[in-house]
């Protein structure tokens, strides 16, 4: 069910350099995503799923804004914000790199590329890095400048993301390495090419360095992808549930350390850096969480995507909530993130659906199995 209601725009609510070309290929819905439009659907979520999974889409995801920090001291502001070891991220390489408070909360997730020794863009999900960036600087008396940039993503997404790269930019894209870029420029349009994306399907993120260009870029993409299917499309709440990428602000919040939001594997806690973070990941290092983001099948009928937390409980006591789910038309069942108590009554999990019906819950492991629930889902 859409929301018996639509969105106000003004100019405070951006819209991107490629809003023209959406709109004429027909998005259904946006989100907000740091202060701008992001498309969300343009057939249905399951159509639009279906494309992603079997053939190549051009996401417009401009929204994913670039915090750029230059000077002498930026290895050394970005360190301070994140657990991530960055001073072992190459120049032409990005990494997934969660940012952490001083109480070891997450203030984003972002992609961080090095683009020179002393220049990043801090490709952020949607919280305000640009004012805690400027923030830290400033109280640290750090030697940089932070800004935001005029730098916006378009993503290439699926399987045949491959193909409509070369065709688009060259041979030269074959041989680009996960999470590794290029600078580039293609009919006089500056652009960062990068082999990365918010899907599992494979793929690259093309970085526009002219909002004036979008228009051109979109064009150029979509005509080397005509041959082979390309459509537009977006993230997708289906492909990345399925695929365990967090959202940040609905997943994981600055509530959650990494620790609760699985993000463990993208921290060096003990690197050489100083940052921001240290103690207070120090402190909790080594013991369970209270709270873990589990991927979690929800029994029963199809239901819709959740507008807001979804209630779980064990033996009637309150138990986390459910963040995001969808039914998956691949795996024919509710799939779904959730903050799930690590200490909670034993016995079967329930959710409270907004109707106020109920449903059994039960924890998948990452191939979406779940043990001892074969009534789930079924
Ligand atoms: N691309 C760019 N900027 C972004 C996103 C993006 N900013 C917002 C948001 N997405 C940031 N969050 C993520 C989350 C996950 C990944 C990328 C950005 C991701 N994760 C892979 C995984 O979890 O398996 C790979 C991580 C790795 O191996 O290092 O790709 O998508 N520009």
């Amino acid at each position: 069910m859409p929301p018996p209601f639509t969105l106000s725009v003004s100019p405070r609510l951006r819209s991107t350099p490629f809003h023209d070309r959406v709109l004429a290929a027909g998005v259904q819905a946006f989100t907000v995503y740091n202060h701008m439009l992001l498309p969300t659907v343009y057939e249905s979520l399951e159509a639009d799923y279906r494309h992603l999974t079997e053939r190549v889409q051009l996401w417009d995801v401009a929204g994913e804004r670039q915090v750029e920090i230059r000077g002498r001291d930026a290895l050394a502001l970005v360190e301070w914000m994140t657990p991530r070891d960055v001073g072992r991220c190459a120049v032409g390489q990005c990494k997934y790199a969660p940012l952490a408070d001083e109480n070891g909360g997450i203030v984003n997730d972002p992609l961080i590329l090095r683009l020179a020794e002393d220049h990043f863009w801090v490709s952020v999900a949607d919280s305000d890095v640009l004012l805690w960036a400027k923030g830290l600087a400033a109280g640290r008396g750090f030697d940089v400048t932070v800004s935001e940039p005029d730098v916006s993503p378009l993503a290439l997404q699926g399987p045949l993301a491959g193909d409509v790269a070369e065709a688009a930019f060259g041979a030269w894209t074959r041989a680009l390495r996960f999470f590794r870029f290029r600078e580039t420029e293609i009919d006089g349009i500056p652009v960062v090419v990068a082999r990365s994306g918010w899907s599992k399907q494979g793929g690259f993120e093309i970085y526009l360095r002219d909002g004036s260009l979008g228009g051109a870029l979109w064009d150029r993409i979509r005509d080397a992808g005509a041959r082979y299917g390309i459509r537009p499309g977006s993230p997708n709440l289906i492909e990345r549930i399925e695929s365990r990428l967090i959202s940040y602000g609905t997943d994981v919040t600055l509530e959650h350390d990494p620790f609760e939001a699985g993000l463990d594997a993208f921290c060096d806690l003990d690197k050489p850096a100083e940052y921001l973070a240290r103690d207070a990941l120090a402190a909790r290092r080594g013991r369970a969480p209270a709270r873990r983001l589990e991927r979690v099948v929800i029994g029963g009928e199809r239901i819709e995507p959740n507008m807001a937390f979804l209630p779980l409980h064990a033996a009637g006591r309150a138990a986390g909530y459910v963040t995001s789910a969808a039914y998956s038309p691949r795996l024919e069942r509710n799939v779904a993130l959730a903050m799930v108590a690590t200490k909670r009554e034993p016995g079967a999990l329930r959710v409270t659906l907004p109707d106020g019906s109920e449903r059994e819950v039960a924890v998948a492991d990452e191939n979406w199995r779940v043990s001892g629930g074969a009534r789930i889902g079924v």
